[in-house]
């Protein structure tokens, strides 16, 4: 075999805590995987599993375990030399779910496989700008005043939008307070399924605060319940955590459930999806917008290059390294005029600093 992976663990502490109608966190427990050629080429990928299974059903040591026992021992066939992206993709497809853990081994392959052809990702995926609009998400804080501060600090960093973590006794009051703060800001929520189908004329108070989009009030698997939800507030209703695939971006899109996507490569397996998933949705004009899950340097460099495909009409949760990490395990991200730079380099375009990854690291396994 002439590619192996290892498996790095990291744990950076976050420059404060985000919290979030299904927990909150102060540290971020990263993985990242590394595809190491025989000629001593890496590629690398992260995986975007929380520590726990609140945001889904994945979580990072059962991400590490399916890797092990699982993932990597399927793709072995095609290691002998750089396997082609759909090729790996089609390997994993045998095994269900865990999506984050196939997208972080998939996008190290895929770094590694275009470096080999000195191509950046976002030439191969297609991208159309150089820079991209950022927004800011921001997490349920204990007041209204440290809101306010919150939001303020962002709005002077230059982010183009705000979004607003909500959960029912924290959502119409604290809209309420940052729309009338910053009259003009584009603005959105999300509820991280924290609603419940008969809570929509509850959510349509929401509706005279000019929010670009409620993001994920109901379960995940609910489309039923979105779609209801969909006829009785008027912003529109946009779709994180059910959107696994295209089939299922397809499906709440016939059914009324959505209106806008929030495309999470991590969340769909893989940047060859994502993509896909963006091509659905230009072609049947729904606005998509990509999403974040507090990356290090390495995710967040190749979600820059995602966001710069034409579809991606709204502002990302692509925020700059420093909205939650003093020191990034890559060369920071830095917030210009609203804006982050897409990566031109080939592969995703960044590495990890050696001191910074072996002083946040705290295990790493050969797989
Ligand atoms: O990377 O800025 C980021 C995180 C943005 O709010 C964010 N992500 O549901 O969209 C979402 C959440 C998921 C992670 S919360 C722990
Ligand atoms: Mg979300």
């Amino acid at each position: 075999m002439t590619i192996s992976f290892q498996i790095h663990s990291l744990e950076i502490p976050l420059v404060r805590p985000f919290r979030t109608s299904f927990g909150s966190q102060s540290v971020r427990d990263v993985v990242l995987v590394e595809a190491v050629s025989d000629s001593g080429v890496s590629g690398w990928g992260e995986c975007v599993t929380m520590a726990w299974p609140g945001y889904s059903a994945e979580y990072t040591s059962g991400a590490i375990d399916v890797m092990q026992k699982f993932l990597i021992p399927t793709l072995e066939p095609l290691l002998e030399t750089s396997p082609e992206p759909d090729a790996v993709r089609s390997a994993l497809s045998v095994m269900q779910g865990h999506p984050m853990a196939k997208s972080a081994l998939s996008t190290a392959l895929l770094d590694l496989w275009l470096k080999e052809r000195e191509t950046s990702l976002a030439n191969y995926l297609g991208a159309v700008k150089d820079k991209v609009d950022c927004g800011v998400s921001v997490g349920i804080p204990s007041s209204i005043d440290s809101l306010l501060e919150e939001v303020g600090s962002y709005v002077d960093q230059g982010y183009k939008r705000i979004k607003l973590k909500i959960e029912p006794g924290w959502d119409i009051d604290a809209v309420r307070q940052v729309r009338n703060a910053w009259p003009e800001m584009l603005l959105q929520v999300d509820a991280n399924q924290a609603y419940e189908r008969t809570d929509g004329a509850h959510l349509a108070q929401l509706d005279q605060y000019d929010l670009l989009l409620i993001e994920q009030p109901l379960p995940e698997d609910d489309f039923l319940g979105h779609a209801m939800i969909s006829r009785e507030v008027n912003t529109p209703i946009c779709l994180d955590e059910s959107i696994l695939s295209v089939a299922s971006a397809q499906g709440a899109i016939e059914f009324g459930a959505t209106t806008i996507i929030n495309i999470k490569p991590g969340r769909v397996g893989g940047y060859l999806t994502a993509k896909e998933i963006h091509d659905l949705c230009v072609g049947q004009d729904i606005p998509v917008w990509c999403g974040g899950m507090l990356e290090t340097g390495i995710g967040r460099a190749a979600n820059l290059a995602l966001a710069a495909l034409p579809g991606f009409v709204l502002p990302g949760d692509t925020s700059a390294s420093n909205r939650y990490y003093a020191e990034d395990v890559t060369q920071p991200f830095v917030l210009d005029n609203g804006q982050l730079p897409v990566p031109s380099k080939p592969g995703i375009g960044i590495e990890p600093i050696p001191e910074n990854l072996e002083a946040m690291r705290t295990a790493v396994v050969k797989a």
